[in-house]
């Protein structure tokens, strides 16, 4: 007996399997969720940075219900520590989300190199008025595009150049040294500039590079970076130049955030941007005055370890060196060249902005 045509058993085929699909993107919108969410970070739980990714996984229990359970994976382990692969693994899906420095995104991304422009930003107030302004914007915009979305500004600091041979006062200073630098393109064209030999490097392999005597320097924040590794065991000398920052942003795969009810949605940006506050406040304290060491205390009851960083290298023997105006100038003059090349791939548009949003 002939039941079906060929034809008619292959539409059969493809119905079941269509309801199948359908059946279950229906039971996932209606509150299945995945047992655990994997989220990317490039550094370990006793960093600051660390402490917020950790804040956000147990604010998102908190608020969601415990229906959404991140799982953090520390030192890029995810990406064998390859950390300027994260915005790709987070876009495709591999990995849900992250808790990531915009240089970890900055060769997918090139507008990210906003932040690494040396001495464009300079103080936390023009950082925040682009983190919260026109140029914040355009940079989740763009992130939206790569298939990410972009769900608060935390932060890892104004990075600082340290060494085991003698302080850096001038360009002059860093001939010859080899610094290690993270594999983002500007950062080695920057050192290039400065006279100093770049050797790039991920942040896994960098400690142990430091202890060997492989580099006689790099540039990390302090007190996020250099506090947690310790970094007075290799480095004699700091020098406060402040000449670039890293901000880290909390982000999602796009199509699955998408996907999550507007109540979850809801719930996991307001402990993005809570657990960003409490990060950025971790970074900040003692930099800024008393203002982060009342946010920790006032809002989050918590009370800082270092409450003055910069007094507890000295402690460790640091040699911390501040830089004059005309030292300062001296660093801008030999950096400037960098602007004709980068501004173009960062787009002048969003150069524009941000000189905007820090005029405001
Ligand atoms: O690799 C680095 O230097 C670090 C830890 O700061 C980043 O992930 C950008």
């Amino acid at each position: 007996m002939k039941r079906f045509s060929r034809f008619g058993q292959r539409t059969l085929v493809w119905l079941t399997a269509l309801s199948v699909v359908v059946f279950f993107t229906a039971s996932a919108g209606a509150g299945q969720f995945k047992k655990e969410y994997k989220m990317t970070l490039n550094v370990g739980p006793q960093f600051y940075w660390g402490m917020g990714a950790v804040k956000f996984v147990e604010l998102v229990k908190k608020k969601t219900g415990g229906q959404i359970n991140i799982k953090p994976y520390y030192g890029s382990s995810l990406l064998k520590g390859a950390q300027l692969k994260s915005p790709q693994m987070v876009a495709s899906g591999v990995i849900d989300c992250a808790y990531e420095s915009t240089i970890n995104s900055s060769p997918v991304m090139p507008e990210m190199n906003i932040f690494s422009l040396p001495f464009f930003i300079n103080n936390f107030e023009n950082l925040d008025k682009m983190e919260y302004g026109a140029t914040g914007k355009a940079i989740f915009k763009v992130m939206e595009k790569k298939g990410l979305v972009g769900l608060a500004w935390a932060e890892n600091g104004f990075r600082q150049v340290t060494n085991s041979k003698h302080e850096i006062h001038l360009p002059k200073d860093l001939q010859g040294l080899k610094i290690r630098v993270v594999g983002s393109p500007l950062f080695i064209d920057t050192f290039r500039k400065l006279g100093a030999d770049p050797v790039n490097m991920n942040w896994g392999d960098a400690t142990t590079a430091f202890q060997q005597g492989v580099v006689d320097g790099q540039e990390n924040p302090l007190p996020d970076v250099l506090l947690p590794v310790q970094i007075w065991q290799y480095h004699k000398y700091v020098t406060r130049w402040n000449y670039l920052v890293d901000p880290v942003i909390v982000y999602w795969n796009k199509r699955q955030f998408d996907a999550f009810p507007k109540k979850i949605q809801k719930a996991i940006r307001a402990a993005a941007v809570e657990s960003a506050r409490f990060e950025k406040a971790l970074c900040r304290a003692g930099l800024d005055g008393h203002k982060s060491l009342d946010i920790l205390k006032k809002e989050f009851n918590y009370t800082i370890k270092i409450p003055d960083p910069i007094a507890y290298v000295k402690s460790k023997g640091m040699v911390v060196t501040n830089l004059t105006d005309a030292e300062r100038q001296a660093f801008i003059k030999a950096t400037q060249p960098l602007y004709d090349k980068w501004i173009p791939k960062i787009g002048k548009d969003l150069y524009a902005k941000a000189k905007a949003d820090m005029a405001k």
